[in-house]
Order: C-alpha cells, then structure tokens, then sequence
C-alpha cells in the first residue's frame, strides 16, 4: 500500500494539482513570449514589430514571475501544511474560492496584456511586470492583480486556520519545520503587499478610472518597490524550503539544522521589505541617507541566503557521505545526479551562487550606477529567479507529479536532460546579458541602441554577446519543450500503485534544540513592522510633501515605437548623466 499525497489527501491534492497547471500554463505563455523576444533583441529572427515589443514583454514578465511562480507555491505551501501538520484543509470549499480567486484575476490581468495585439479593442497594458507610473494599464489589468493578490491574501488565511487548529490540539508541541516556512513567508507577503495594494486601490485603478487626473509617480514607484523587492522573496523562499526539507533527503542525508532554518525564515521576515529602495538608488527625489539605510538592510539580508548555502550544502555532505562518499571534494561524486529531482535543484543552488554575486553588486549604491538599468540586471535576475527559483520548480514537479496525480512520471532521462539543458541555456544566457550590460548595453528595449551611438563601436562584439543570449534562449526553449512533455505524458499515464512515499527530510539538529523565541510568530513580525516603519516614513512623507500626493500634471504614457527611447529614459530616469526637466517631471520631483 503506498501511501502517496494523493492516497493521504485526495481533496487537497486536487487542490494542489489545479494549481500546478495553471502555473505550467503560465510558464508555457512566458516560454513562448521569452523566445519571440530573445530572437528580436538579438536580430536573429523577428516574429513581430517592434511596436509590440513592450506587449511581449509585459506578457513574459507577468506570466512567468507573477503567475508561474506563484500558483506553483501556493500548490507547494498547500502540500507543506497539510503534511507537516497532518491534517486536511479545514473547508476546502474555501480553498477553491481563493484558487478561483486567483484564477479569475490573473485571467483578466492576461487579457488585458494580450489585447494589447490587436487594435479590435481599445484594452491594452503593456506596462512591463514593474507596472509603476507613468505607464498607464487598461483597469482590467489592475482589477485582475488585485483579485490575484486578495487570492494569496485568502490562500494564508486558509494555511493559519489550519495552523490555529492544529495548535489547539497540539498545545506543547514546536511548529513542524514546513509549517513554520509557509506561515513566515506569508506574514512577509502580508506585509509587502500592502506597498502595492496601496499604490493600486488609491492611484494607479482611480487613475486608470479616470477618477483621478494625475498621480505622483515617484510615490506609485517607491509603494511598487516597497512590494517588488520582497516579492522575490516569496518566490525564493518556496524554493529554500524545498532545498530543506527535501534535498538533504534526497542526498542521502538529513538536514543539518533545524534550528538553523528557522533562523533564516525569522530573517527573511524581518528583513526582505525594508530594503525596497535598492531599487531606487537613481531616482532623484530620494535622499542619499534613505538609500543608504536601504542598502545597510540589504546587505544584513544577505545573511540569510549565505546561512542558507553553508546549511543546505552541509546537508547535502552528510548526504553524500552517508553514501560511501569521501574525500574534501571527492563526496560530491557520491551525489545521486542520474536523480532529476537532485540534479535540478542542486544546478539551481549552483546558479544561486552566481546570483548572490551578482546581487551584492547591484546592491551597492556606487557600484550600482554602473549596473542600472542594463542588460546586467535582466542577467541577474534570470539567474535568481530564473533559475534558482524557477528550475527548483521544474526538479520538485518531477517529484510532485506522480504524488498529486498518481501517475508514474513519464521519463526520468528526459527529466535529466531537461534540467542539464536548462542550466546550460542559462549559462549562456545570463553570462552575455552581464556582460553586455557591463558594456552599457540597456534593458527594456526592442532595439537596444540609443540615438547616434553604435555599440558595435564601443563594444568589440555585440554580435557575439547576441548569439551567447539567442542560441541560450533556444536552449531554454528545448528545455521547456522536454518539461512539457514529461507534465504531459506523466498526466496520460496509467495509475501507478507504487508510487514512492510522500515524506520529507529529517534532521541532524531537531527542533528541541531551537529557542522558544524563535516560533514567536508576533514578536517577529511586530520587529519587521518596526522596521519598515522607520524604513519608509520619512522617505514616503518627503515624496508627498515635495511631489504632492496626486503629484505634478502628468500625462499618461503611450508606449508606441516613437517614445520608446523616451521610455528606457522615463522608467528609469537618471541612467543617463542628463537629467532633464521633462524626466524629472516624469518621476514627479518638480511640484
Ligand atoms: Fe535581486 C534587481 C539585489 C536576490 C530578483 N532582483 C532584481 C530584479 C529582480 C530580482 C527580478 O540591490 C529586477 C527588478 C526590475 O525589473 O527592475 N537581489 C539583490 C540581492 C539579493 C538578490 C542583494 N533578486 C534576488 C532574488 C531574486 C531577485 C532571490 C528572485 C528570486 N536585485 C538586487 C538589487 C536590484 C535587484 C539591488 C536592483 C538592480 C537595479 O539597479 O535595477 C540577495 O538576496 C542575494 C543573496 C544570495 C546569496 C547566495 C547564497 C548562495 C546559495 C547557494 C547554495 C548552493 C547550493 C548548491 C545549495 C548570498 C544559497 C550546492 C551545490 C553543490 C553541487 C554542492
Ligand atoms: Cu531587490
């Protein structure tokens, strides 16, 4: 008798399979829109006009970061609880309203993007996934995030009800170590949204109403990054729990501490929102001391991830030596890489490493005038959650699959070579776009030059960065390819009843060796609040008081082939050396 999700938990597992589809929905629209626009950048083949480029990538941008990522960790966290807890969802017919919740929102927030092709309508939102002001978006496409985001909001709720129940029965007994991940990574999301709940309900949908006649961009912006820098700890924080509570398990091993990961999770709480202005070192309108302190933040959030890489690797040592492997380098032969599951979260790790790099770099303010706004983020951030995050994602679904449906996966090799592929596209894709954006080649746009000013010139060989990113981006490709048919064929597979156990890492170090303290939920989130108090007071009133709260007149932004030099300028303001007035306007320090 094999005792799989599905066996244990058939209502919930339902749950959880609904919102993996819809996340490889998600992720094969973004795939299709990643490669359109991989191939146009580069000028290798050009599917579409340069007038849709901004459609195209607000499509890949929303579908893949906010729809792929996050209905696949709702599906995750849903699993944590129910088995950490080991108890069913208190009302799942709740649970279905906030997944319906989800569903509906993101449909209207994609139709709203994807009208953007055609004329037939006057809808569009090509507003990128940063979806601050000036940029205007069609109301549909507000309307849906925040039924999407409400739909999250519910989803927790759903996930400390049943924390609150389980609690009750177990009085004296430590919060299990997934539970505990779920419930502090939804108390940061609690928290980040409000940033972006804020700039939606008050301006950006009253503006795009018509309600109101101007907003201040600069306070839309700051209230988006108050949001967009967590936000990439929500996705991040699913794929550490997977590296902890799984990987260590499927090294052979046990994971090295507990009370060390809820160390990690504490921080992450207490730390991933008031940082937010990393992303704002250019803007004018911000005072030095404000990004300063931002950035002092920033740099203690490293902490977590660089405990994360001592305990996750440790574990996998143990492991490894559990398996006969020896030597100070020599155990990682001992690593089960035929596993897919292994493989491709271990490449993710791999990558993760990178990306650390490449983060503690945009995070200095001075180094970060070299980085911003070029080619070097968008490598950065295919690194993390690109990679770190959404090929985490792919190895657990293979893992996944046959516990919520049943189903043997269909081809473990294929498996293999599609993780392998991924991290090799990713290699090269992201290692060209550093570089170029090192050479000042800039994001967000469809023909990345400016005006009178020849790359080729500058650079040496563009054309060779071009063909690192184009031939990347069909490796990528293939390598969705391959995921897709796994989903598909393990979806029309017959049911197996030898399916592996569902279950998870256990630990070297327990929770009985964790301080109390640390499962004080309210003390920690109380000291987070604290702190994005004292992190965004003073700058938010500064905005207000110099900008006014519905700012300067600003007229909305048409994205059209024309302004899109204008645009690269308007998004992100002090790029360039020349600030001028009109600019200025744009992110609303002249009154
Ligand atoms: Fe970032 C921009 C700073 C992490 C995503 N970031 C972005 C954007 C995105 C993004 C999407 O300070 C662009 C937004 C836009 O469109 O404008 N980022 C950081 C820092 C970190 C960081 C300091 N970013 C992430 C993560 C993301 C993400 C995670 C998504 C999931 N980022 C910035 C800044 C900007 C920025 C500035 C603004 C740039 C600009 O100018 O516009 C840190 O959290 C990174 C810490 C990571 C480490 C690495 C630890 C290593 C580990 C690996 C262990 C290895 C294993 C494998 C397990 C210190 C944990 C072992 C394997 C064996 C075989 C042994
Ligand atoms: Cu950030």
């Amino acid at each position: 008798m094999s005792n799989a999700y599905i066996d244990e938990f058939p209502a919930e597992a339902r749950i959880v399979r609904a919102a993996f589809y819809s996340s490889f929905l998600a992720l094969a629209l973004g795939g299709v829109f990643g490669i359109i626009q991989t191939l146009h950048r580069t000028d290798f083949l050009r599917f579409m006009d340069s007038v849709d480029y901004y459609t195209v990538l607000t499509a890949h941008g929303v579908f893949l970061v906010i729809s792929f990522t996050i209905f696949f960790l709702v599906g995750i966290f849903t699993w944590a609880i129910t088995t950490s807890l080991d108890r069913g969802l208190e009302d799942i017919r709740f649970s279905w309203g906030w997944y319906s919740l989800m569903a509906v929102g993101i449909t209207l927030t994609g139709v709203a993007i994807l009208a953007g092709f055609t004329d037939a309508t006057d809808i569009s939102a090509s507003v990128l996934f940063t979806f601050y002001a000036p940029l205007q978006a069609h109301p549909m496409f507000y309307l849906g995030l925040v039924l999407f985001v409400v739909g999250t909001w519910l989803a927790g709720a759903d996930w400390f009800r049943s924390w609150l129940a389980w609690k009750a029965e177990n009085p004296d007994e430590r919060i299990p170590l997934p539970t505990f991940m779920v419930l502090t990574t939804m108390l940061m999301w609690y928290i980040a949204t409000l940033g972006v709940a804020v700039a939606i309900l008050a301006f950006l949908l009253p503006w795009s109403l018509g309600w109101i006649d101007t907003v201040n961009p600069l306070l839309t912006r700051t209230l988006f990054w108050f949001f967009g820098h967590p936000v990439v700890y929500f996705w991040l924080m699913p794929a550490y729990m997977m590296w902890y509570v799984m990987l260590p398990k499927i090294s052979g091993g046990k994971l090295f501490s507990d009370p060390l990961a809820r160390v990690v999770f504490v921080l992450f709480l207490v730390l991933s929102v008031p940082t937010g202005i990393h992303h704002q070192y250019l803007d004018p309108g911000i005072a030095e001391g404000f990004k300063f302190i931002a950035m002092t933040n920033t740099m203690f959030l490293l902490l977590p991830s660089l405990l994360t890489a001592f305990t996750v690797v440790a574990s996998m040592e143990h492991g490894a030596r559990q398996r006969g492997g020896e030597g100070y380098l020599g155990w990682l032969k001992a690593l089960p890489w035929r596993d897919p599951v292994f493989t491709g979260m271990a490449l993710a790790g791999l990558m993760f490493a990178a990306a650390g790099f490449s983060g503690m770099i945009n995070a200095g303010m001075n180094i970060n005038y070299l980085v911003h706004n070029t080619f070097w983020v968008v490598g950065h951030f295919h690194l993390t959650v690109g990679t770190a995050v959404a090929l985490t994602f792919m190895a657990v679904t293979y893992w996944f699959l046959p516990q919520v449906t049943g189903r043997a996966l269909w081809n473990r090799s294929v498996a293999l070579g599609q993780v392998v592929l991924w991290f090799i596209g990713m290699t090269f894709m992201s290692n060209a776009m550093h570089r170029g954006g090192l050479l000042g080649i800039p994001r967000r746009t469809a023909e990345p030059q400016y005006e009178g000013f020849e790359f080729e010139a500058a650079v040496g060989s563009v054309a060779e960065l071009d063909a690192q990113i184009a031939l990347g981006g069909v490796l990528l490709t293939l390598s969705l390819v391959l995921f897709f048919a796994n989903v598909i064929g393990t979806a029309l597979n017959g049911k197996s009843d030898s399916l592996p156990a569902n279950g998870y890492a256990e630990t070297l170090s327990g929770p009985e060796d964790a301080p109390l303290v640390l499962d004080n939920l309210k003390l920690w989130t109380a000291i987070a609040v604290v702190l994005v108090i004292f992190a965004y007071t003073f700058p938010l009133l500064s905005i207000i008081e110099r900008g006014g709260l519905f700012g300067p007149e600003v007229i909305p932004f048409p994205l059209t082939l024309e302004s899109v030099t204008t645009v690269g300028i308007a998004l992100e303001t002090a790029a360039t050396e020349t600030v001028d007035g009109a600019t200025l306007a744009l992110v609303g320090v002249i009154r």
